[in-house]
């Protein structure tokens, strides 16, 4: 490769040859070439994220299914995901390729750029992230070198792409002569995706109270009873702990940090494993962290993903503090997100029944749990991390 600007499709069919397989992030105009050449007819479709430490979690889960991740974000971006790096994808010990651009290179750009551009790398040594900054002459050595980085580190790695290395988008120049051609939506053939179904409602959705009657312990304990061997995704705080100390499963996933990312990783193996089920134990607290998440499920509608929230109206965990779902009801945000199914339940045979119906019909489903504040008196998780994806990920991908 010897030309001064890649193209869009040159660094996607390098990123191809590299063995990358699943794609998402949140654009910047840096690399809208190579958006534009990911949102084709791919194999593996561009996944848009809401925010970039969604665009984390989503890559660690689809790492735990067995895929290649690389995440593309602004270096603003990198603010954004400065928790998602540090304590899922660092502490857990996690590949990914994270193409980051350069805004504020040199010092040149609009002013919110400055600040950042001139940290960039500072931030990613801060975090002990190996970078280099990509050129069009040494694009596939340098890819070489961050495939095998990450694969041996089993950490994420950067690429920085100042301006001008990825070519200019061809359909800025149309948008900004106002002929811009409204862009086709990557449906392919996924057989995750289900559009505009129908939202299944069970009688106490339709209830405007909802009187809690078991505590979450009680309530996770009857989910878990009703699962067979599918993974599951934990929230983090008193969720993983309580599951763990029900059945501590080796398709448990349990995130202990990285607060609203439960979803996002479970939305990932989802993705990365749309023939097979996949759960989400989340609060209501690490729920609204991430409201867009539910947006995401929503667009793209993968039928094997089954989220359920234990809703205690408070973070728990931390003392039990109120948060806004006293008020604001999460089944209703999900059937207006798009969820296919979206169940509100209290008692212990309503969850159940909730539970069998979601693992028997094509989703995704969402079951809101309204649950008491009592809190059990629970051990921490037993496992070091690098031990919780290891028996997870043989448990799902068998290596
Ligand atoms: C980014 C971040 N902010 C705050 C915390 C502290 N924290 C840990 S668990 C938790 C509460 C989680 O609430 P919820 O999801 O509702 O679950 P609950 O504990 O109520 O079951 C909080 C605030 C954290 N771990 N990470």
């Amino acid at each position: 490769m010897s030309a001064a600007v890649l193209s869009g499709r040159e660094l996607a069919a390098l990123l191809d040859r590299h063995g990358f397989d699943f794609f998402t992030g949140v654009p910047c105009s840096l690399v809208e070439d190579l958006i534009t050449a990911l949102e084709g007819d791919r194999p593996a479709p561009w996944i848009p994220a809401v925010r970039e430490d969604v665009a984390v979690g989503l890559a660690a889960g689809a790492w735990l299914g067995g895929r290649r991740p690389a995440v593309i974000m602004q270096n603003s971006g990198l603010g954004t995901s400065l928790n998602a790096l540090a304590s899922l994808s660092l502490m857990y010990g996690f590949p990914a390729l994270l193409i980051v651009t350069w805004r504020g290179f040199g010092g040149r750009d609009a002013p919110e750029h400055i600040l950042t551009g001139e940290i960039t790398p500072n931030l990613l040594d801060l975090l002990r992230i190996p970078h280099r900054t990509l050129t069009a002459a040494h694009a596939a050595e340098l890819l070489t070198w961050a495939a095998s980085e990450m694969d041996a580190r089993k950490s994420p790695v950067a690429l920085l792409v100042p301006p001008g290395v990825v070519a200019a988008g061809a359909e800025r120049a149309g948008a900004e002569s106002g002929a811009a051609e409204e862009r086709s939506t990557p449906t392919g053939s996924d057989p995750t995706r289900v559009r505009r179904a129908p939202a299944a409602t069970t009688p106490a959705a339709e209830r405007e109270e909802l009187t809690p009657v078991i505590s979450r312990a009680e309530a996770i304990a009857v989910a878990v009873k009703e699962l067979g061997d599918e993974p599951v995704i934990h929230a983090n705080g008193y969720i993983c702990r309580e599951s763990c100390a029900i059945d501590d499963r080796p398709q448990n996933f349990y995130m202990i940090g990285s607060m609203g990312m439960a979803s996002a990783i479970g939305l990932g193996l989802a993705l990365a494993r749309p023939r097979a089920a996949c759960v989400v134990f989340d609060g209501d607290g690490n729920l609204l962290m991430s409201l867009g998440t539910l947006a995401m499920v929503g667009s793209l509608g993968p039928r094997n993903f089954v989220h359920i929230v234990f809703d205690n109206e408070v973070y728990g965990s931390t003392g039990g503090q109120r948060s806004p779902s006293r008020e604001v009801r999460l089944d209703r945000l999900a059937r207006s997100a798009g969820y296919r199914t979206a169940a509100a339940v209290t008692t212990a045979s309503e969850i159940a029944a909730a539970v069998r119906t979601a693992r028997a019909a094509e989703g995704p489903h969402f079951v809101l749990v309204k649950v008491t504040r009592a809190e059990t008196p629970v051990p921490r998780i037993p496992h070091g991390p690098e031990v919780i994806r290891d028996r997870f990920r043989r448990s799902v991908s068998g290596r």
